[in-house]
């Protein structure tokens, strides 16, 4: 992870997104749909009470959409809608606003009744590290960069980013943290990139992600590699793969450093196919 939470750390930025989102009308929270439970954080829902929140599914152009849909209908509940989108290239960004004008709708009436004509939604971004927060932001600010000042009686250093769609992003996201406890989570947290490689041994990442595969994906992973068969082993078919790659030093010893870099590499660019490493 890029930064190491420690439980000082995590009650002051709990603190701090409580104090911003008094500041907005609703939350926009990023997950990455390969990996919707992992890539939440434990206490979001807590935080987020009250507030009309968003959850997009980003990264959406690196999964099975069959799976996808499932984790939306999953997640949709009362005060929590979900879509999916790829925030490179901007897929379903155009949905956002119509959701949110809909959840809001109730508050909104509300103001126009005591005679407000120009209504500004205000929203905040927060997520766990690596979700896409970031491309997010800059996706939907790139028609339109400029921030609007601080004003009066609001925050002293709050920079609003006006959108194209009509709604003002806080221009920091809420960086959460990560569930760590669960063995499972840190895993698919490590498939996807999102805990740096220092952290884990990546030969030991890329077995376990031949492991996973050859459990949820056989086929695909046959594919990609033109491996004949798969054996009951991650480590041969790890070894077969790195066989056909030509990831052999001399001597015909296995480059493990090698293969292991490149199956993790071609697993988090899509090379492999779309994959959806949870199901709701
Ligand atoms: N394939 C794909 N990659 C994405 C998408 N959104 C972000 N990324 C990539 O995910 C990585 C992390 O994105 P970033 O915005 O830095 O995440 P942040 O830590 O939440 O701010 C970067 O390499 C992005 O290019 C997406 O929709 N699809
Ligand atoms: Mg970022």
């Amino acid at each position: 992870m890029a930064i190491n939470w420690f439980p000082g750390h995590m009650v002051k930025t709990k603190r701090e997104i409580k104090e911003n989102l008094k500041l907005v009308d609703a939350v926009i929270e990023i997950r990455d749909a390969r990996i919707p439970y992992s890539s939440s954080n434990p206490d979001v829902d807590d935080l987020c009470k009250g507030k009309p929140r968003l959850i997009l599914l980003n990264k959406s152009d690196l999964t099975d959409s069959n799976i996808t849909k499932r984790w939306i209908k999953s997640l949709t509940k009362e005060e929590v809608r979900a879509i999916e989108v790829n925030s490179l290239k901007g897929d379903g960004l155009k949905n956002i606003k119509p959701i949110l004008i809909d959840m809001l709708k109730e508050k909104h009436d509300r103001l126009r009744k005591k005679g407000l004509v120009k209504i500004t939604t205000r929203v905040m971004v927060v997520g766990i590290p690596n979700v896409g927060k970031s491309t997010f932001i800059n996706k939907l600010a790139k028609n339109n960069i400029a921030k609007t000042g601080d004003r009066p009686g609001v925050t002293r250093s709050k920079q609003w980013i006006k959108t194209s769609m009509g709604i003002e992003l806080m221009d920091t996201p809420g960086i959460l943290w990560p569930k760590f406890e669960d063995e499972n989570v840190a895993l698919n947290l490590a498939f996807t990139g999102a805990i740096k490689d220092e952290i884990m041994d990546t030969e030991e990442l890329a077995l376990k992600l031949v492991e996973r595969l050859q459990n949820i994906h056989p086929d695909l992973l046959k594919a990609r590699y033109k491996l004949d068969s798969l054996e009951e082993s991650p480590l041969e078919n790890l070894d077969n793969i790195a066989r056909k790659r030509g990831a052999i030093l001399s001597g015909g010893v296995i480059n493990y450093n090698r293969i292991s870099s490149i199956l993790l590499d071609e697993f988090r660019g899509g090379k492999i196919g779309k994959i959806s490493l949870e199901t709701p």
